[in-house]
This record gives C-alpha cells, structure tokens and sequence, in this order.
C-alpha cells in the first residue's frame, strides 16, 4: 500500500534532533492484543477491562483479576511484534535521542528491538506485593490464583498501575522530560482518555513540539493536534519511516 505523507511531516522527522512517542494499545492491535476499549472477546467478552484494572476489584475479587492477567500475559507470550513496532525500534536508529514511552505492558516493543522504553503503566511479566508493594520473583506463574509473598504472605500481584494509582515516579520523570526537550511528538493507538498519559501530548505541544496523531480512527485527542493520520499503525508506521530514511532491507 502506497502511503503519501504531508512533506512537512517529513521534513520535520528528518531534522529532528530529539522525538517522543506515546503509544497504546493500538500498537499491539496487529499484534493479536486486544485494546481496552474494545469489547473482549471468549471467556472475558462479559467484562469490562476498566473495571478489572482496579485495585478495588483486586480486593473484591483477586482470583477473577489474576486470572485476567494470566490469559493477557499468555496472549502476549505467544504475540509476535508487528510491523509498527519493528518500525519504531528503526526509528531510534535514525534518530538516537527517541523516547518511546508505551501504556502497554506487553513487552512487544522490548521485543521488537526499541532500546529507550519508557514503561508508564508497568510490565505484565513482574510482580509484587499488594500489601508492601515490594517487588516479589515470580518463577512459575499459577494460572488460577494469586500466590502469597514469601516475606509477608499478602496476595501477588502483576506489577502494573491500575486505576487510581500513581506512575512509576521514574518513568514518569523520564516520560516528561522526553516531552519537553522533543520537537516532533508522536502519539500512536491511543484513545487519549487515560491521563497523565494523555496529557503528554498536550505538554509537548504547549512546549512548541510538532504534535502527530497516528490512530485508526478519531478518538480524544482528535482536532488537538498539529496532524492526525488515521490508518492502522502497522501499515502507516513503516511506510513513514521508509517516506523519510528509505528503504531498510533488515525491518519486520
Ligand atoms: C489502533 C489500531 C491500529 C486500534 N492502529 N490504532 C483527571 C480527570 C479525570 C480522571 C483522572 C484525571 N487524572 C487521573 C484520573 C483518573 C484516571 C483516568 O485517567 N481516568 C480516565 C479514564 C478518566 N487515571 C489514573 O487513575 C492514573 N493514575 C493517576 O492519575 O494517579 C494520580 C491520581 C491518583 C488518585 C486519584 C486521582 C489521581 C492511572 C491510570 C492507569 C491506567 N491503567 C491501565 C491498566 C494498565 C495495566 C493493564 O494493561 O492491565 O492502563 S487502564 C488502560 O487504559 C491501560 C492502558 O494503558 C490505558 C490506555 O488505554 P489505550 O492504550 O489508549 O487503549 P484503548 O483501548 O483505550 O485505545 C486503543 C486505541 O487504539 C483506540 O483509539 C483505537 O482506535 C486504536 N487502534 N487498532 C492504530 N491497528
């Protein structure tokens, strides 16, 4: 599929010295992942991913919430990275200061070759304590139930942020400083409605930073920015990275 590009899209990634990219689960879409705000399909096609995204349903019901991980986590182990993401991981070898700050907790893009990944919203193959917080080694990971922490016998849980907690500090402060020094801002498969991830566009925006839309269709964020492009990232991602540095025999 041939793709045209505004030129000033090209030429402003071509100068670029300094890029951040937000991504969500659009990304991982092509990848076989399903989005959040999508409905789910099979066995958990009855329930809604932001009411088990919760510490509250953690406490109501922690064998349901980490049953759900278990079955994303394995849907993520048998995933592959798409062309989007192989096409991201080439990208910071074009321009080395790229920050890919992702709400996904897949690893796809770990996997598919980005190097300076910023994880906002944590990894579905760690784990800690939902009492302490304190991170805990999981080796084999029962599919049933949660275990107990060998220290203090709370409950398990995966090691991502769920609603109505806070950021990793670190990430976050990495996440905000990409924001602030970049020129082009890239905000790809997300809906834009979970904040403070959303924000980020918005910030670098403020900051003077050519902002760019990439979604399959409009969602929150649509009007905001400086571009929006709507297709599928796995399509419109290579074809931009080759319209600006040609054709890299070693992508997908
Ligand atoms: C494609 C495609 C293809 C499909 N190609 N595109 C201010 C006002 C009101 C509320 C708040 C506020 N500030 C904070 C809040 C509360 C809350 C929040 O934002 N709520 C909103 C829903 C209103 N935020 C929080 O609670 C955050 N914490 C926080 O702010 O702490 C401070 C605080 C504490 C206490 C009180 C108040 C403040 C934490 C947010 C944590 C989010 N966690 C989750 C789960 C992570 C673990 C897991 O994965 O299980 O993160 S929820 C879920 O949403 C997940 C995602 O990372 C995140 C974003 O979703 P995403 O990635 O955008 O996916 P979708 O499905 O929404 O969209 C997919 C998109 O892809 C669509 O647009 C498609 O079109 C597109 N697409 N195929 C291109 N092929």
């Amino acid at each position: 599929m041939t793709v045209t590009f505004p030129s000033e899209l090209i030429e402003r990634l071509r100068a670029a010295q300094s890029v951040a990219i937000l991504t969500g689960a659009g990304v991982s879409a092509e990848s076989g992942m399903p989005t959040f705000r999508d409905a789910q399909t099979g066995l958990w096609a009855r329930y809604d991913p932001a009411e088990l995204a919760s510490p509250a349903a953690f406490r109501a019901n922690p064998v349901l919430v980490w049953q759900w991980y278990a079955y994303r986590r394995a849907l993520a182990e048998a995933a592959a990275p798409n062309p989007g993401h192989y096409a991201l991981a080439e990208l910071e070898q074009h321009i080395p200061d790229t920050t890919l700050i992702t709400q996904n907790v897949d690893g796809l893009h770990h996997r598919a070759g980005s190097r300076n990944v910023v994880e906002l919203h944590g990894n579905l193959t760690r784990y800690r304590c939902s009492d302490d917080g304190a991170p805990v080694e999981v080796t084999i990971v029962a599919k049933d139930a949660p275990p107990r922490c060998p220290r203090c016998g709370g409950l398990i849980r995966p090691d991502v942020v769920w609603f109505g907690e806070l950021l990793p500090q670190h990430a976050w402060n990495m996440a905000l400083a990409a924001t602030r020094r970049c020129s082009l801002f890239l905000c790809i498969g997300t809906s834009g409605v979970v904040r403070p991830a959303a924000d980020l566009p918005l910030i670098a925006q403020a900051d003077g930073a050519y902002t760019v839309e990439i979604n399959l269709a409009p969602g929150a964020l649509a009007g905001q920015l400086n571009l929006h492009l709507y297709g599928p990232s796995g399509t419109l991602l290579p074809a931009l990275v080759v319209a600006a540095f040609g054709e890299r025999s070693s992508i997908g």
